[in-house]
């Protein structure tokens, strides 16, 4: 996978972009997050995508990303957004959460995949 993956995983974790426009600006990126090549994203290639920039964003692998970890990506209202308790510190259920919502978002016939 590419860097180009964790700059879609911060759009989505931003909500500054939905799934569909992020399908039009990263074909190619997408085309490595839909692992059977299928032309679907599935919760499951969603959440293994998810997964893997979240391991990429933590560079301190403590399973948490701090404000200095989510800088390159985030601005400090969409950090703040994500960090649902305020504790300064984006937990990792705290993140899925985020992302869950942006796939069901994104989801929107409700068929359980992006196409
Ligand atoms: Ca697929
Ligand atoms: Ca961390
Ligand atoms: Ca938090």
């Amino acid at each position: 996978m590419t860097r180009g993956i964790i700059v879609i995983a911060a759009m989505l974790l931003a909500g500054a972009a939905s799934a569909e426009t992020v399908a039009e600006l990263h074909e190619k990126e997408l085309q490595a997050i839909d692992a059977n090549n299928d032309g679907f994203l599935s919760k499951d290639e969603f959440d293994a995508f998810s997964d893997y920039a979240f391991q990429e964003m933590d560079e301190d692998k403590n399973g948490t990303l701090g404000l200095d970890e989510a800088k390159p990506f985030l601005d400090i209202k969409q950090f703040q957004s994500v960090d649902r308790n305020n504790d300064s510190l984006i937990s990792r259920a705290e993140y899925d959460a985020q992302m869950n919502d942006d796939f069901i978002s994104a989801d929107q016939d409700g068929n359980g995949q992006l196409d």
